[in-house]
């Protein structure tokens, strides 16, 4: 079995590294979120209930004393800090990873004097022109969440044509302003903001598109992404009676385990969730997922996962009798061939050894042989066939091929003709 293709992306220095998706179990300091507000509201139970996480599998317990669900208004920062300084610093001196929810740099910097190690904002910097440059020097990870506005007004926002296209957009601007700010992009981590001006069908977009998320600029680096899911109202809506009725959230957390199993499986870095255990076995089921099934085709890693990894013979010259036209079939011409093979490289690269990676001398034997035999009309049909040889090598898992017919009978000066497939293993 291939461990090294579950780990998915190991994201931000300073935060545990499990070699899978990460679980944050989430502790509300907060009599109204609408998820658990109320239920941990108080120093006591609230370091509890991390406590309780942490034990229970959770990787980072996040911390938040202001409550952002839809019609929320704001409260002052003392008493956001009142809330939750005494619980991150409790939690902390228990050695527990810590991350603070909040939006304010005041706050933020407060906690991490009290032991957090990540800041989490779900409004990316927006909310507090401060907030990049304390991240900046405080050099720590910080979750930057796609957010359009206070929770008073913003599913008014929840307008979009494209909405990956422009949460992405959106998402690079906030990034570029914060490393404008000075902040180390290998700190930072995405999270596409799950009912944050947005409604279910936004959400459902959202998630189906983490690889586009995790990569902002084409070529460009990509980044951890967070999702935060748990007990939200888009699930409820799914979930909803005949009479239309919404599942109330706390009857949504099989949902959420769901999401997190999907999620995980497509490469999410981390998971936010109410209740930690289900989530860390659908996590568990991910990684063994991905153990076999190899990360998603562009992964969340920046190469990490060598999901990107390629071996590419190009220029294999064969002479061969396919084509539609009988003097083709008879007298036969040259035709060229690229194939570019799509597997992990790593294993090989550490072992130093042939044994562990795909021989490009057999296969190239393999599409010489395929590609002289038994004329065919097409050269799609030999492209096709030629893409099955190079799936069937053991550790492939894609594979484009480009047959290219230089004699092609055309009455024209012309330079080539050309087919590519390209194909992944199903
Ligand atoms: N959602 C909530 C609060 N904080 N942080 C991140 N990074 N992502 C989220 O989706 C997110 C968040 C609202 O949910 P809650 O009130 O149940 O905590």
């Amino acid at each position: 079995m291939r461990t090294d293709v579950a780990a998915g992306p190991p994201g931000p220095p300073g935060l545990p590294r499990a070699g899978r998706c990460l679980v944050m179990g989430v502790v509300n300091v907060t009599p109204d979120s609408f998820s658990d507000g109320g239920a941990w509201f108080g120093v006591d139970a609230a370091i509890a209930r991390g406590v309780e996480l942490a034990g229970q599998g959770a990787d980072i317990v996040d911390v938040g004393g202001e409550s952002t669900r839809p019609g929320a208004q704001r409260i002052p920062a003392e008493e956001e800090l009142r809330r939750v300084l005494p619980v991150i610093k409790g939690l902390a001196d228990a050695g527990i990873p810590v991350s603070v929810d909040t939006m304010r740099a005041e706050v933020a910097d407060a906690a991490l004097t009290a032991g957090a190690r990540l800041i989490n904002d779900v409004s990316g910097g927006l909310a507090d022109p401060q907030m990049g440059r304390l991240v900046a020097g405080a050099g720590v990870p910080y979750v930057v969440m796609h957010w359009r506005g206070h929770s008073h007004r913003m599913q008014e926002r929840a307008l979009y044509a494209d909405v990956v296209g422009e949460v992405r957009l959106e998402l690079r601007r906030r990034v570029d302003v914060l490393v404008g700010d000075g902040v180390d992009p290998g700190l930072i981590v995405l999270d596409p903001g799950l009912g944050f001006a947005k409604h279910p069908e936004h959400n459902w977009k959202l998630l189906t598109h983490l690889a586009d998320l995790a990569q902002l600029r084409e070529g460009g680096p990509t980044f951890p992404v967070l999702i935060g899911a748990s007990r939200k109202r888009f699930l409820g809506r799914l979930l909803a009676d005949p009479a239309g009725t919404p599942r109330p959230f706390g009857d949504c957390d099989d949902a959420t385990v769901a999401v997190t199993a999907l999620a995980a499986a497509a490469g999410a870095w981390c998971v936010r969730v109410h209740e930690v255990p289900a989530n860390v076995d659908a996590v568990a089921v991910a990684r063994a997922w991905r153990e076999v099934e190899g990360p998603a085709e562009v992964s969340a890693s920046g190469g990490v996962t060598g999901a990107d990894d390629r071996i590419c013979l190009s220029g294999l010259r064969v002479f061969a009798r396919h084509g539609v036209l009988d003097h083709e079939s008879r007298d036969g011409q040259e035709f060229v061939i690229d194939a570019a093979l799509t597997l992990d490289i790593r294993p090989a690269a550490a072992a130093d050894a042939l044994s562990r990676t795909v021989d490009y001398s057999a296969v190239a034997d393999k599409i010489v042989r395929e590609a002289s035999g038994p004329p065919v009309k097409l050269i799609e049909t030999l492209a096709e066939r030629l893409a099955q040889v190079c799936l069937a090598e053991p550790g492939v898992r894609g594979a484009e091929i480009t047959v290219h017919k230089p004699h092609a009978p055309l009455p024209h000066r012309f330079a080539d003709v050309t087919v590519t497939v390209r194909r992944a293993r199903q």
